[in-house]
């Protein structure tokens, strides 16, 4: 199987496995990361999930070239379809998505992380969007994400030029949160998650749905669904829970 799942208690791994081409996505690969992501959002307990790739060497080195190579403009619909179908099911996942980058980050799957709420990498992550290279514009996301995450005038300098960015490059312009050893980086991406799943769930769900609304257009909307969100967040056992525990100087169990 391509698309590796594995559970330690409320922290998932996303895993992608398809070393022989850097875990570069062809359809196969899609409809598993999709299913993966679609059947962890029912997981119950689950509190945070980690994407990285298999090896030291490549996250994911984009769409599979080989199987695109021959497209017509319906095909390359589709397979953008496709494409777009993951990385909105993985920024709409209820539970927060960290992406560990360890290697090659280009084309999707570049994108791929930026769909992820955040990102960190080792120090040998290559992230590029290199789709002007091969004659076609980004196309699962990049053109949107990519200008949230650094800015309008170095995402068009990046899509646009098509170059690499490496590791201390990706943290200066805000790609990535952190830069580890290949070693350390799954190890840090647990310490990240297990951080994020000690809080209460449901205010890091309420927290995650109204920051994706921050770029949805017109702030007002998401200015109006955050103070929807928090209203809602007081019938919560977990806002209950959390005052009560700081009240009584205690640490909270969230459950
Ligand atoms: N697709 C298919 N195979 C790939 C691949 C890819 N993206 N990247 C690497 N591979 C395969 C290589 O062909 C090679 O296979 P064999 O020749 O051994 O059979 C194997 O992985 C190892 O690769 P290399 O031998 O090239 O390894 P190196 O270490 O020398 O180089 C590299 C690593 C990552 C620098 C190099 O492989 C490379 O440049 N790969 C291509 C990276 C790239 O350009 N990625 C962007 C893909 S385009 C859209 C829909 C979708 C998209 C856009 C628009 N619309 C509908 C509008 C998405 C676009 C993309 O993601």
């Amino acid at each position: 199987m391509a698309i590796d799942v594995s559970r330690d208690q409320h922290i998932a791994t996303v895993t992608l496995n398809r070393p022989e081409a850097l875990n570069a996505f062809n359809s196969e690969e899609l409809e598993a990361l999709l299913s993966a992501f679609m059947w962890l959002r029912e997981e119950p307990g689950l509190r945070c999930v980690i994407l990285t790739g298999a090896g030291e060497k490549s996250f994911a080195a984009g769409a599979d070239i080989k199987q695109m190579v021959d497209l017509d403009a319906q095909g390359g619909y589709a397979f953008g379809a496709l494409g777009h179908a993951v990385a909105n099911a993985i920024e709409r996942l209820p539970q927060p998505v960290i992406a560990a980058v360890n290697g090659y980050a280009f084309g999707g799957g570049c994108e791929l992380a930026l769909a992820c709420d955040m990102r960190i990498c080792s120090e040998n992550a290559v992230f590029a969007q290199p789709e002007v290279k091969l004659g076609i514009p980004p196309g699962w996301g990049g053109s949107q994400r990519l200008p949230r995450a650094v800015g309008p005038g170095m995402a068009a300098e990046l899509i646009l030029t098509g170059r690499n960015v490496r590791a201390d490059e990706a943290l200066r312009i805000g790609l990535v949160n952190a830069v580890y050893p290949i070693a350390d980086l799954l190890p840090k991406a647990r310490d990240l998650a297990a951080a994020i799943a000690a809080n209460s769930p449901c205010a890091v769900r309420a927290a995650k749905a109204a920051m994706s609304r921050s770029f949805a257009g017109n702030p007002a909307t998401g200015l109006d669904t955050e103070l929807r969100l928090f209203g809602a967040a007081f019938a919560t056992a977990d806002q209950k829970e959390g005052m009560r525990a700081f009240v009584d100087k205690r640490t909270p169990e969230f459950v």
